[in-house]
């Protein structure tokens, strides 16, 4: 990685390890040799060419993007989590930071509070009331925990300085800046929006590309906002499962067992369920409940600290993979989905 020179500190920026994205800045001596207010910034060449792209493509001024790139900060926290490697926390670790009393009751509370929106948004994208709870509980605990991150400086850390993803967030990146655009006339409003350290914003925590994709303004006041208004959130998420090809009143998990080694073939992977009633019978996997007829799945494996326990996952599993590829993140949607649901009806009853 190139040595990067700092900024004089006249903005206020600080030394240490807030580093901008400037190659250099050269300062203007005025007369008697003081900084003046004129500053000269060079923008790393990777920053000036993606800055050339946005200008070609898509016609923004390039004085504008240069001046909003000039204040970006490289986020090296960012670098040191996205770059630890993977650990697959076993199910019986993972689970508990998911299903607990506090995101039970917290949902209980935002079903509470939001019941009509979500019968809507159940009534017009066919996603349950429990779904769109329980996603909107997990990714940011109803709404609450947002991100600290200024989503510019996430995304452009991620973009120029975190190779092995490099594409994925330039293309977001670019999403980002026409998703300003289009919701403001101010470029520079962009500086101001927070979301996680990969830059997925507001209470769905859409990456730019869904925000502009799928979001939707459910309140109807003429704006989508999704860190704002809760309505558009919820209208959001069930849009953009029913997006996904999400099916109404369909099965989306249910109880499996395994016999032999041959159901390993069928252990969901990414891929879409392709697994027939019969052709899971003959892999060794059965369901006490019956498999609904025609339909296809594939396998889920969750490690218990007694052993394996296994689910199959049908079309609407796969719709909920697309929000988070993670096998462990469907299932406590759904598991989250259901404590909460019964639970409600429990304290309805009382
Ligand atoms: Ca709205």
């Amino acid at each position: 990685m190139k040595p990067r020179n700092y900024l004089p500190p006249y903005r206020g920026a600080r030394w240490g390890r807030t580093i901008r994205f400037l190659l250099h800045a050269s300062v203007f001596l005025a007369a008697g040799g003081a900084p003046a207010l004129a500053v000269a910034e060079q923008l790393r060449p990777e920053v000036e060419s993606f800055i050339g792209e946005m200008v070609a493509r898509h016609g923004f001024e390039q004085a504008s993007l240069a001046h909003i790139f000039s204040t970006v900060q490289f986020q090296p926290s960012i670098i040191t989590v996205m770059s630890r490697p993977a650990t697959s926390r076993p199910w019986y670790e993972y689970r508990p930071a998911f299903i607990n009393s506090k995101r039970i009751s917290g949902g209980i509370e935002f079903w509470n509070r939001y019941g009509g929106i979500l019968e809507q948004a159940r009534k017009e994208f066919g996603v349950p009331e429990e779904i769109i709870v329980a996603i909107i509980g997990v990714e940011t605990m109803y709404g609450v925990q947002t991100g600290s991150h200024r989503v510019l400086d996430a995304l452009a850390t991620l973009a120029f300085d975190y190779p092995r993803r490099a594409s994925f967030f330039r293309d977001e990146l670019e999403h980002y800046l026409l998703l300003g655009r289009e919701r403001s006339a101010d470029l520079a409003d962009l500086l101001n929006i927070k979301g996680s350290y990969a830059g997925a914003i507001g209470v769905p925590q859409f990456m730019p590309s869904s925000y502009r994709r799928y979001a939707v303004d459910f309140d109807h006041d003429g704006k989508i906002d999704l860190t704002g208004s809760m309505a558009d959130a919820i209208g959001s998420v069930a849009n953009y499962l029913k997006s996904y090809g999400w099916e109404a009143e369909q099965a989306i998990v249910l109880p499996a067992l395994v016999n032999g080694e041959k159901y390993r073939a069928a252990l969901f992977a990414g891929q879409k369920p392709g697994y027939s009633a019969e052709e899971m019978r003959k892999l060794g996997i059965i369901t006490r409940t019956g498999f609904p007829l025609g339909r296809h799945a594939t396998l889920i494996k969750l490690e218990n600290a007694d052993g394996n326990e296994y689910w199959l996952g049908f079309n609407n599993f796969y719709v909920i993979t697309r929000y988070n590829r993670s096998v462990h993140y469907a299932m406590s949607v759904l598991q989250l989905a259901e404590h909460i649901r019964t639970a409600r009806i429990f304290s309805v009853q009382q």
